[in-house]
């Protein structure tokens, strides 16, 4: 069991939750002034622990252990939701920083908007496995006010820097401990999750469009209003997921932005932001198919016109047996019987490195279950223990 020092690791995590403080969690959106300045506070706290520390073209932060192999890859995202949770992204990140203090020879990586604050989402991740081309880059736009992702890069100071790859057989894997984001464990009475799959995230926009006109003065018979569409799309989509969904997938409308958004104007456009979420791909595919008839369908009987634009989507991830072996052994070495294997129902990270090497996570309990909230928190002896679970599964890892 190597010698970790948790009380370092706890000031650790609260110095960064200083960063960009908003209530009791943190508002540090990918590229803004507070998410840079966390960025280079990490890079100073892998520096003190030994690690050589670089930020890339897309801001990821990679902590390079100098000592002979084998080594591990160890971290998440620090970037968070618009004023959301301290920990989602930061635990695994500070964990890494704890477990190259204890003398693991692990890299730690902080990988750049998984956190999808611009279209593609899992940036950083994407471009470290080789997933981004400058192309994409080009197009992507930041989702709350637009910026080019291009502009955001430059006025960060990141333009012109080149993009990281993770170096292919430098690692035996790679783990990131995470906040569950779920009620599981809790309602479990559990205080650790072994994650067996992550779901995939399929998004798109749809555009509706109708024609703009007087509340008043604009008959309800001839009128073509595009917020009713959309309701009554989104109402459709409602009643028919259940018959096609698997048991834990998700379907989730984000934004309805309905324009111009007067209250005497009958708004000629609607905008939805939709995505699904499931661990299987027959699944998506079944709900991306229902979801594409339901437009149709849409489309004959209103006077309104809705179009379907693929925003992003990824592929669902299996967790390495062999981390997962060795997570489980050391939750119940140090917890006997109070841990279960789990799907993870958020993205992470771990989904596209596990393209490139073993992964796998391990999920300490979500208090309430919240999330992407200022109110997501963890027991603080919960995160204590789900480090030194950690440490020891590395360990073993390692060995
Ligand atoms: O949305 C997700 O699942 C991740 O937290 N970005
Ligand atoms: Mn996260
Ligand atoms: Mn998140």
């Amino acid at each position: 069991m190597p010698e970790i020092d948790t009380d370092a690791f706890l000031r650790d995590l609260h110095e960064l939750r200083a960063i960009g403080r908003f209530r009791t969690g943190v508002h540090r959106p990918t590229y803004s002034p507070q998410d840079m300045e966390s960025r280079r506070w990490l890079m100073r706290r892998l520096e003190a622990c030994g690690l050589a520390p670089a930020i890339d073209g897309v801001g990821n932060v990679l902590g390079r252990h100098p000592g002979p192999g084998p080594h591990l890859l160890v971290g998440s995202h620090i970037e968070s939701q618009n004023e959301a949770g301290w920990l989602d992204g930061a635990l695994g990140v500070v964990a890494g920083i704890a477990l190259a203090r204890g003398g693991l020879p692990v890299d730690v990586a902080a990988f750049a908007d998984e956190e999808g604050h611009f279209d593609i989402g899992f940036l950083g991740s994407r471009s470290a496995i080789g997933e981004v081309g400058e192309a994409e880059i080009d197009a992507s736009r930041n989702r709350t006010d637009g910026t080019l992702l291009r502009e955001a890069l430059a006025q960060a100071g990141l333009a012109g820097l080149e993009r990281m790859r993770l170096e292919e057989g430098r690692y035996r894997g790679f783990l990131e401990m995470h906040i569950e984001q779920g009620t599981r464990l809790e309602a479990a009475g559990q205080r650790l999750g072994i994650v067996t799959g992550i779901v995939a995230i399929w998004q798109w926009r749809i555009v509706i469009a109708g024609a703009q006109d007087h509340a008043g003065g604009t008959t309800m018979a001839e009128r073509r209003d595009a917020g009713l569409t959309a309701v009554r799309l989104l109402a459709a989509i409602d009643e028919a997921f259940p018959r096609v969904c698997g048991e834990r997938s998700t379907w989730t409308t984000g934004r309805i932005t309905l324009d111009p958004g007067a209250p005497s104007i009958i708004p000629g456009r609607a905008e939805i932001l939709f995505q699904v979420r499931d661990v299987a791909v027959p699944v998506l595919e079944r709900m991306e198919a229902t979801l594409r008839a339901l437009i149709r369908e849409s489309n004959r009987r209103e006077r309104c016109t809705a179009t379907l634009e693929e925003m992003s989507r990824n592929t669902p991830a299996l967790c390495d047996p062999g981390l997962m072996g060795a997570l489980s052994a050391a939750a119940e070495a140090l917890c006997p019987g109070g841990w279960q294997a789990m799907p993870s129902g958020a993205g992470h990270d771990a989904q596209n490195v596990a393209k490139m090497m073993p992964a796998a996570m391990l999920f300490v309990p979500s208090i309430g279950g919240i999330s992407h909230h200022w109110a997501e928190d963890t027991k603080e002896e919960d995160l204590v223990l789900g480090l030194r679970v950690l440490a020891d599964a590395a360990e073993r890892a390692l060995a």
